[in-house]
């Protein structure tokens, strides 16, 4: 499935499901003339025995059977990490990052059988500044659907929307882009459906594309009777929009997207859904199921939802990068808040400084918030967990990448999780102060009284720097619990300490006036690289998970459970 919901009546679309031909491959150069083995897309190559742990490169290849010649476009909704796309040999282009889509027009293609082929990296190369060996797996393969669309040479490229609420009333900011890939002027109309309802928008008539451009038009419409989206409530509508050629009936075009009425707002100390003040019980998910690595079909994916339902949790932070947008589907039905990062998690100023850092957070922020800013459940944009937030040079990436996210998104407020303790100089830059403290577990904080005093000395140093009076979110704490190691004298790595040492935090966080919200570190247990990480994570995992990687409850799911009833 590509989304949960239908985008297209008028599009053709076909997602490309199913075994393609494999083979690793030593050198980025190598064409194999046969393939040993078939591998199912999406997924990760680790799910087949023989690649369980490869990392380097491969080279997926599929056959394009093409019925009529015409445009098409493809688009590879995530490949981990780095993909060199090639059609029938020709190079289309690259894509680093595994997390979030990239496509290619593909202008008149011709009837006839094609060949696609995909060379995909996971190897840690000097050209890589994100994913490097870290407390997460970087899987191989392509991880999430691959969709093939014939299109007009005249296509709604994008469409975003904003809800505002003005006085009691909704009004909806609709963005879209057309995309002209003719070498002809073209004239046409729009419209657009709310649901089976024609809104009624001036300046939808007559709108000319030259050849060979893209042509954003906004329209601002107001709307009676709307359903406001909420976790209670999270009602969703189709927003629907067609072009028509001047003089021709049918659309030739149609794209839907569908959107949700809520107004995220920061208030002094508070976050607002739609004017309520927000109180997030939530929990870091990294996007791991362990047999199918990264690559969560829906089915398991559901699993985790209701997992998260279970626990009374209200909220998903997608540490630490874009997540599958079929996950933020179901949020979006299922009324759970997700905070949205971009991929970075604990890079020293140095990793920072890479040569090529810049440039692959950039376009990591612009495809995250381009691609999931329609999903009412994303009610907040995360940059750079636990990276140099301590250093003047970090400061200046900070400033950048909030500046670049708010520049496109203006509707969400902005944070990143801290752990640079005691000496954090990025807290002017954030709408809320996000901070993620283990004084239990890495600390030698031991009863509630220490681990209280541990957090009301972090709390003081807060309230001296510009994260004074901002709403505050502890974004991670927890301990580590081996699913099954049991001993009643609580060592560390048993399930017992790890509840205790959960049950003491969440009685001081969920209590503090000034907390808004807290993020368990985390859901699930999650594969780790080895290199570096193994000999600080048992099994080979990072085992903070309060349930295991096969999603098995430890002791701490029942005190997580009913200290966010
Ligand atoms: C950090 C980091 C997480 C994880 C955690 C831990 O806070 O943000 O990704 O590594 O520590 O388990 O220690």
């Amino acid at each position: 499935m590509i989304r949960l919901f239908k985008q297209h009546s008028i599009r053709f679309q076909e997602e490309l499901e199913g075994y393609w031909d494999f083979d690793t491959i030593k050198s980025k150069g190598v064409v194999p003339s046969t393939y040993s083995r078939k591998l199912m897309v999406p997924g990760c190559w680790e799910q087949d025995i023989a690649l369980c742990d490869y990392r380097g490169l491969g080279v997926y290849r599929k056959e394009l059977i093409i019925n009529e010649t015409g445009h098409y476009r493809i688009t590879f909704k995530g490949v981990s990490h780095t993909a060199l796309v090639y059609l029938d040999s020709q190079f289309l282009g690259e894509h680093y990052n595994a997390y979030t889509e990239f496509s290619f027009i593909l202008p008149q293609l011709t009837q006839g059988i094609h060949e696609l082929r995909i060379i995909v990296d996971n190897s840690f190369n000097e050209n890589s500044a994100l994913h490097i060996p870290n407390d997460y797996y970087t899987y191989g393969g392509i991880i999430r659907p691959v969709v093939l669309e014939r299109i007009h040479d005249l296509f709604i490229e994008q469409l975003h929307f904003t809800s505002v609420k003005k006085n009691d009333k909704w009004y909806g900011l609709i963005d879209i882009d057309l995309h002209n890939i003719s070498d002809k002027n073209q004239i046409v109309n729009l419209k657009f459906q709310l649901e089976d309802i024609t809104i009624d928008v001036s300046n939808t008539n007559d709108i000319l594309i030259m050849s060979n451009t893209k042509k954003s038009i906004t329209y601002e419409i107001s709307f009676d009777e709307i359903k406001e989206w909420s976790q209670a409530t999270p009602y969703l509508y189709l927003l629907k929009a067609l072009i028509y050629q001047v003089g021709i009936l049918a659309p030739i075009d149609d794209l839907i997207e569908r959107i949700g009425f809520r107004q995220v707002q920061v208030k002094g100390q508070q976050l607002l859904l739609n004017g309520d003040p927000l109180c997030i019980k939530g929990l870091n998910r990294h996007e791991d199921f362990n047999l199918v690595g990264c690559a969560i079909p829906l089915q398991l994916a559901a699993i985790d939802i209701a997992l998260l339902k279970d626990l009374n949790a209200n909220s998903v932070r997608t540490s630490h990068y874009p997540n599958d947008e079929r996950f933020l589907d179901m949020c979006d039905e299922q009324g759970l808040l997700i905070w949205e990062e971009n991929h970075a998690r604990g890079l020293s100023l140095e990793e920072m400084q890479h040569p090529n850092f810049d440039k692959q957070c950039e376009a990591c922020n612009n495809e995250m918030v381009a691609q999931h800013y329609n999903h009412p459940s994303i009610i907040i944009w995360g940059i750079l967990n636990e990276c140099s937030s301590d250093t003047q040079e970090g400061r200046e990436m900070y400033k950048k990448q909030l500046e670049q996210i708010k520049a496109l998104d203006q509707s969400r407020p902005l944070t990143f999780a801290s752990c640079q303790h005691f000496a954090d100089i990025c807290f002017d830059l954030v709408d809320i102060v996000s901070t993620n403290i283990y004084h239990a577990w890495y600390g030698e904080s031991k009863s509630f009284e220490e681990i209280e005093a541990a957090y009301l000395q972090h709390l003081e140093w807060i309230q001296t720097t510009a994260g004074k009076d901002k709403p505050l979110i502890i974004s991670e704490f927890g301990a580590g619990g081996i699913y099954g190691s049991r001993s009643p004298h609580q060592p560390k790595w048993s399930e017992e300490r790890q509840a205790d040492i959960l049950d003491k935090c969440l009685q001081i966080y969920c209590s503090r006036p000034e907390i808004i919200g807290t993020y368990i570190w985390q859901f699930c247990d999650c594969r780790v690289t080895d290199e570096v990480w193994s000999i600080k994570r048992p099994r080979g995992l990072n085992n903070k998970g309060i349930v295991d990687e096969y999603r098995r409850p430890k002791l701490a799911y029942t005190t997580v459970k009913n200290a966010y009833k």
